[in-house]
This record gives structure tokens, C-alpha cells and sequence, in this order.
């Protein structure tokens, strides 16, 4: 079954390789451009959130994880069990973003302002075996001193100080995780801070947020190791009114501060993309991070599929050979579906997304929109979308040592069976 499978994928990509080589494109020199892009997963999605720290409350800061699909992992262990199943149905060497919340204290009590590198140790060695990088984000949510939804900016200082205490240490532990494993550390900083109703100090708040971040962000750290990124967002549940790090904040900060600007595509008007503040933003800065999710409606972080917005993303990037200044990491929680197959379906969606974007001519029609034939350029864009990308996919997953089309769903499937539904 499956020899048969793999030569028909073989013709399919053949003729599909003198196809794309008929509208002037190299699909080896494709795949050898893919295989270097590393997709940051994100441990959120194992565990809807909940993180390690045993308190089981509320996650609050306005994230809302739905469905309740058996089998979610409960210990750091069966967490990196399931990573190691969806990466091993992932074409790549990818790596691994965590949250703060996930560290492992050995059953003990630790404060978040209290945290050390030794507390995950156990991530960094489980990435160095795999030859993964790692990311990384402070916790500034599911926490009794973030309970009414004020954190870097709350008005009470000891506050403040308590959650400036943690973006310290967590700056530490992204250096020390660059340092043990060889590739920086991009450390983002998401806080839920809002009113859920109309404020009448806006400005306050921005003010006391501009305060705590100098502070958290006053010790150099060499960018081999760390890079800090800040994230926006335009609303909340509970701050639907006002959000204290909103774009226009966040852009400014990065920009002043030459810190890295994390797009989240959920957070923005329904209909506003990303993609085309990509090019705009990168006139000023000389990196970003991306979180790419999808929003349905509002910010609902459901998995990422491949809509047209997430084409327009891996376009901007690979049309302007943008893959060494723009970080991909991925923000999506789905607890009514298997989470394994959620971090699967999201990853190679990304990943095909991109390869989409590597198989297209974009000499030629950078050439046709150069000599103001739009009409050839309109023409072609359309046309080449369905070129056999299935084929080259197909053969990028074999290559890659991962079941093509949707053969890794078997795999998903057994590992529900023997795994996750005996949990
Ligand atoms: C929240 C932000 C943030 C979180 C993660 C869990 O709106 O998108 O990135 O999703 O930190
Ligand atoms: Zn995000």
C-alpha cells in the first residue's frame, strides 16, 4: 500500500517538477530554502494552557481555551511525548516556544519573580537532544496577583515590582537558554492589561507599562543569546474597552527600544491582516515575530489552516528573502479536537504555505508588475495556484521521512488509542 503510494507520489513529482520548471521554477533549490525555516511550536497547545504549576485556577488575561477532547497531557512528560509524536509528523527541525508557567520546580512551590534557568532544564535538554532552539514567555496570567487584570501597568507598585521580578528572570532564563543551545532565544512579552469597560485614564496605564518595561529590559543581554520581543493586541475578553499594549504602543516601544514587535494575526480587527505590515514595519526594525493563529470572528486562536491570510504571510516573507528577520512562531489552543493532530494540521499547514510561496515565480511577475502589465501579473498569480503543489508537498514529506497527505493521521490516531485515552 504505502510502496505504491510512494511511486505515484514519485511520477506525480516528476511531472509536477517539469511543470513548475516550465514557469521558471527550481523546486530543488525550493526545498533546500524550506528545510532551513524552523517553525516555532508552541507547548500551549498540548495542555490548553494550564502549564505546570499545579494551581489549576482560572487562565484568566482573557484566553479562553474551549472543548474538553480526552487526553490531554497533565505532567512535563506526557507533554513532550506528544510533541515528540507531532513533530515526528512534521517535516523539519523545527523548535519549541514555552511559557514560564511550565517549569518544572520538582513538586515544589516556586514564585514566578523566583524562577531559574535549572528550572528547565529538563525542556533544554529534551531540545538539545532533538537539535531543537527554544523560545520563550513570561507568565503574566493564571496568577492570584493577575486576577483583576493589571500587571506591568497595575497602578499599585509592589505589583508592578512582583511582575517587573519576573520579566527579569525570565530574560535570564532566555539567555541561558540561547547559551545551551546555540541559537538565540527569542523571549516575547504578552500581558493581558485592560478595562473591560470605557477608561477614563488611558494614558496612565501606558505610562506605568513603559516604566516596568525599561526596567525588566535595563540589563544588556547579548542578542546571540536573547532577543525580546513585545506583543499587541487590540482587545481581550474582559478588556474589550482598552488594552494598554495596543499596536500603536507596541510599535512605538519597538521601534524606540529596538526590540523585536510580535505580530499575533488574532490580534487585530477581524478583517486586518498581518502580511502587509510585514514590509511596513521591517523599514524599522530589524526583526519581528510572528504569531501566527486564526481568528474566527475575534481572537479565538483556532488552528491555523490555509486561507488566503496565511498565503499573504509566507509571501511577504520568502518574496523579500525575509526568513532571517521574521521569527515564526505559532498561538493557537484547540481542546475540542486531538491536540496532537492540532499541532500536525497547523504546522504543515504553515509549512505548505510556505512552500507555496517558495514555488512561485516571483522574478517573473516582479518583472511583469515592473513594466506595468497587470493584467499578465493578475493573470499569472491566478494561474499558478493551481500548479500540482500537492505533488511537490507530497514528496517534500517523504524526503523529509514523514507520512505524506493524510497518512500521519493514522499515526495520530494510534497514539489516541495507545497513549492518550489511557490517561
Ligand atoms: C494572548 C497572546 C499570547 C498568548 C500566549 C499563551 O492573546 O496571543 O501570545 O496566546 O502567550
Ligand atoms: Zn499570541
Amino acid at each position: 500500500m504505502a510502496t505504491h503510494r510512494n511511486t505515484q507520489i514519485g511520477r506525480a513529482f516528476r511531472l509536477a517538477v517539469e511543470q513548475y520548471a516550465e514557469a521558471g521554477v527550481d523546486v530543488a533549490a525550493a526545498f533546500r530554502r524550506l528545510r532551513r525555516i524552523a517553525v516555532s511550536l508552541h507547548c500551549w497547545q498540548g495542555d490548553d494552557v494550564a502549564g505546570f504549576e499545579g494551581t489549576g485556577g482560572d487562565l484568566g488575561g482573557g484566553l479562553a481555551v474551549t472543548g474538553n477532547h480526552p487526553g490531554k497531557a497533565r505532567t512535563p512528560d506526557q507533554l513532550r511525548a506528544d510533541l515528540d509524536q507531532a513533530l515526528a509528523l512534521i517535516p523539519g527541525t523545527h523548535r519549541l516556544n514555552l511559557h514560564a508557567s511550565y517549569a518544572e520546580t520538582g513538586g515544589r512551590r516556586v514564585d514566578r519573580a523566583d524562577l531559574e534557568p535549572r528550572h528547565f532544564r529538563g525542556w533544554i535538554d529534551w531540545a538539545a537532544a532533538r537539535g531543537m532552539g527554544m523560545d520563550f514567555n513570561p507568565t503574566f496570567f493564571a496568577h492570584p496577583k493577575a486576577a483583576d487584570g493589571f500587571t506591568l501597568a497595575h497602578p499599585d507598585r509592589g505589583i508592578r515590582r512582583y511582575w517587573v521580578g519576573h520579566g527579569i528572570a525570565c530574560r535570564t532564563i532566555g539567555a541561558s537558554i540561547g547559551r545551551a543551545l546555540g541559537t538565540p532565544c527569542i523571549t516575547n512579552f504578552w500581558i493581558p492589561d485592560g478595562f473591560k469597560d470605557t477608561p477614563v485614564d488611558r494614558f496612565g496605564p501606558r505610562v506605568r507599562l513603559t516604566e516596568s518595561l525599561d526596567e525588566i529590559f535595563a540589563r544588556r543581554i547579548s542578542p546571540a543569546l536573547n532577543r525580546d520581543a513585545v506583543e499587541s493586541k487590540l482587545f481581550g475578553i474582559g478588556s474589550e474597552s482598552y488594552v494598554a499594549g495596543s499596536h500603536e504602543y507596541y510599535l512605538g516601544y519597538a521601534i524606540r527600544r529596538q526590540k523585536l514587535l510580535c505580530l499575533d494575526a488574532g490580534h487585530f480587527h477581524p478583517t486586518e491582516g498581518i502580511a502587509d505590515k510585514i514590509s511596513s514595519i521591517l523599514q524599522w526594525l530589524p526583526e519581528i515575530l510572528l504569531h501566527v493563529s486564526r481568528g474566527v470572528r475575534w481572537d479565538s486562536d483556532h488552528v491555523v489552516t490555509l486561507t488566503d491570510e496565511l498565503q499573504a504571510i509566507a509571501q511577504e516573507i520568502l518574496r523579500h528573502r525575509l526568513e532571517g528577520r521574521v521569527h515564526l512562531g505559532l498561538d493557537f489552543f484547540d481542546a475540542s479536537i486531538n491536540r496532537v493532530a492540532a499541532w500536525v494540521i497547523g504546522t504543515r499547514c504553515l509549512l505548505k504555505a510556505l512552500l507555496m510561496g517558495l514555488l512561485e515565480p516571483t522574478e517573473r511577475l516582479r518583472s511583469l508588475e515592473k513594466a506595468g502589465d497587470y493584467t499578465s501579473r493578475l493573470a499569472l498569480l491566478e494561474e499558478q495556484r493551481t500548479l500540482p503543489l500537492g505533488a511537490v508537498w507530497d514528496q517534500y514529506c517523504l524526503e523529509s521521512g514523514v507520512p505524506p497527505r493524510e497518512a500521519w493521521l493514522g499515526e495520530v490516531l494510534r497514539y489516541e488509542r495507545e497513549v492518550l485515552s489511557r490517561r
